[in-house]
């Protein structure tokens, strides 16, 4: 009979992932540790199933009916499968809840969680991030009436009760530069706000709730000063509200079980969070953490596409001896391994950092590191993402191209990183924004701290040169704003690595 070749085995996400272990073994006290392995191990034993389950069934995209045989507008979504798990799996292992309870690990628990179901869910994630998003945007608020009327929704540990939230900030004229912002907000004559608008990506269209921003009427015609962020929700009891309208599920690259939507805001009740202006500032909380969402989901598929590399490695085999065995694809395996490793530092550091400022736990230099340190783990993740996946499937030769091994979707939704959430530009000038504070200052006692106890002398004085030159070049250019926009992104990798 013919050779046949043995398919990669997806190893257990969990208990096979050397770096996640080593993290919370060393991280969380040993109590939190043991109580957060059933959690870990039931998503890693869920993430191998959908990945089974991916290689042996026909994938499927979310489907938009408009209209019913009736003529009557319904604008129903049908889900793919992970979708519909998706309340019943991560209100049960406490997903959102654990990230906002009253310790400063919840931020790391969680986001261990989020590491590992992120492949499996199809990117659920995406509006489970905006959720998470929305949830601390509302905190940060104070608007206390919202506070009890959403919170126990968002942060809930049962479906029945589960809402998910959007993030309704892109229109046709900008995603970057929100400030050309069309959407906008009118009160009717019982005072009650309503939008009127065209939101352009809404990621979350299935949720029950969204933050938008919006211009209220009789603002300035320009810019995000003007703006303000308000809070809405879109379903009567089982229909969607008729002031939503959904246009089209957009075709996409990647993210196909996503369903992202265009979308028409009639008359859409809404309610602000807090002053009617500088909606941007009161959205960056959310901002922040879907930023940090995005950077562990990045390491995420990269650990996914370097999992399924070396599992293959072992089972074929070239030149007379597996591929594992072979120097030069062994070296190429153990780079991938380093660059993942740092990443994963990176993301998990951020996600750290946030629970520790959160509590209020954090050093007095860690507010500023972590202001720094998002935009940086986001463009940096979002990038080797791409750069990561590829290399991977060319470790699969010519099956990693073919549609139905399931390696392809790997590189084509890891695209998806690095776009929204601020694109890698937008997110370096965000780290000039940064910059602008002490943040420098803190990444140079971070940096320090995690050297400490290092011999390599090479590493130490390389890191501080290089934090030297960064801050001449950004005196040396402090009133050229244009160059020192110009240098931005490559400031961020810099700084990054
Ligand atoms: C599976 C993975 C999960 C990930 C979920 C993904 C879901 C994806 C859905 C989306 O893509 S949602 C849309 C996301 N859109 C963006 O991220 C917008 C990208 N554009 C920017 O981020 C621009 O930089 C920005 C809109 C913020 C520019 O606006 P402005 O008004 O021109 O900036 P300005 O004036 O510098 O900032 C206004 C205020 O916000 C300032 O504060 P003050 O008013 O107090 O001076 C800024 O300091 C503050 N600010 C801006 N960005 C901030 C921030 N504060 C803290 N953190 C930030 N990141
Ligand atoms: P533009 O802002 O037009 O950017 C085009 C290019 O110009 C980019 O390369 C950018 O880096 C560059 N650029 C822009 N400004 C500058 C500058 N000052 N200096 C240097 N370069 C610059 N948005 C939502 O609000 N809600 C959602 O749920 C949502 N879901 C999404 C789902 C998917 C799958 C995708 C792909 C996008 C989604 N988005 C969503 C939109 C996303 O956030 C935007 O596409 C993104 O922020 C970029 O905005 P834009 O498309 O208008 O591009």
């Amino acid at each position: 009979m013919a050779f046949l070749q043995d398919p990669p085995q997806l190893p257990h996400p969990y208990r096979s992932d050397r770096a996640l272990l080593a993290l919370l073994d060393r991280a969380l006290p040993a109590e939190r540790r043991a109580a957060l392995d059933a959690d870990l191990d039931a998503l890693g034993d869920y993430a191998q199933m959908a990945w089974q389950r991916a290689c042996t069934t026909t994938r499927r995209k979310p489907v938009l009916t408009q209209w019913d045989a009736w003529g009557q507008r319904v604008d129903r979504i049908e889900l793919t499968p992970a979708w519909q798990e998706g309340a019943a799996l991560t209100t049960r292992h406490a997903v959102l809840a654990a990230g906002h309870g009253d310790s400063a690990y919840g931020r790391l628990e969680e986001f261990a969680r989020v590491y590992l179901y992120h492949l499996a869910s199809e990117f659920y994630t995406c509006p489970l991030a905006m959720t998470d998003g929305a949830a601390t945007a509302i905190k940060a608020s104070g608007n206390r009436e919202l506070i009890e009327r959403v919170l126990p929704h968002f942060l809930s540990r049962d479906p029945a009760t589960f809402w998910l939230s959007g993030q309704w900030m892109t229109e046709t004229a900008g995603g970057s530069d929100v400030g050309h912002t069309e959407t906008v907000a009118r009160q009717d004559a019982a005072g009650q706000w309503r939008l009127y608008g065209r939101k352009w990506f809404s990621s979350a269209v299935v949720g029950e709730a969204a933050l938008a921003l919006a211009r209220p009427d009789g603002a300035a015609a320009a810019g995000t000063a003007a703006l303000a962020l308000f809070y809405v929700e879109t379903m009567d009891g089982a229909r969607r509200k008729s002031e939503l309208v959904i246009d089209r599920l957009k075709d996409k690259l990647g993210t196909q079980e996503l369903p992202t939507a265009e979308i028409h805001l009639d008359g859409l009740p809404a309610w602000p969070l807090g002053e009617l202006a500088n909606g941007v500032r009161q959205v960056a909380p959310m901002l922040n953490v879907t930023r940090t969402w995005n950077a562990v989901c990045a390491v995420a598929s990269m650990a996914r596409a370097i999992s399924l590399a070396r599992d293959f490695a072992e089972r074929r085999r070239a030149f007379g001896r597996p591929l594992i065995e072979q120097p030069l694809h062994a070296q190429t395996l153990a780079d991938m391994q380093a660059e993942f490793e740092g990443a994963f530092a990176l993301a998990f550091e951020i996600a750290q950092l946030l629970g520790r400022v959160e509590h209020g736990a954090a050093q007095p230099h860690e507010a500023a590191l972590l202001r720094l340190l998002t935009p940086l783990a986001k463009l940096w993740t979002g990038k080797l993402a791409v750069q990561m996946c590829s290399e991977a499937l060319e470790c699969f030769g010519g099956a990693g191209y073919i549609e139905d091994t399931g390696l392809p979707q790997l590189l084509r939704d890891a695209q998806v990183y690095a776009i929204w959430e601020g694109t890698t530009n937008v997110l370096s000038l965000d780290s000039l924004r940064a910059l602008a504070g002490d943040s420098l200052g803190a990444l140079r006692t971070a940096c320090a701290g995690w050297l400490e106890g290092n011999d390599d002398m090479h590493a130490a004085s390389a890191i501080r040169q290089t934090l030297d030159a960064a801050a001449r070049w950004l005196d040396q250019h402090a009133a050229a704003r244009d160059t020192l926009e110009a240098g931005a992104r490559g400031l961020a990798f810099t700084l990054a690595r």
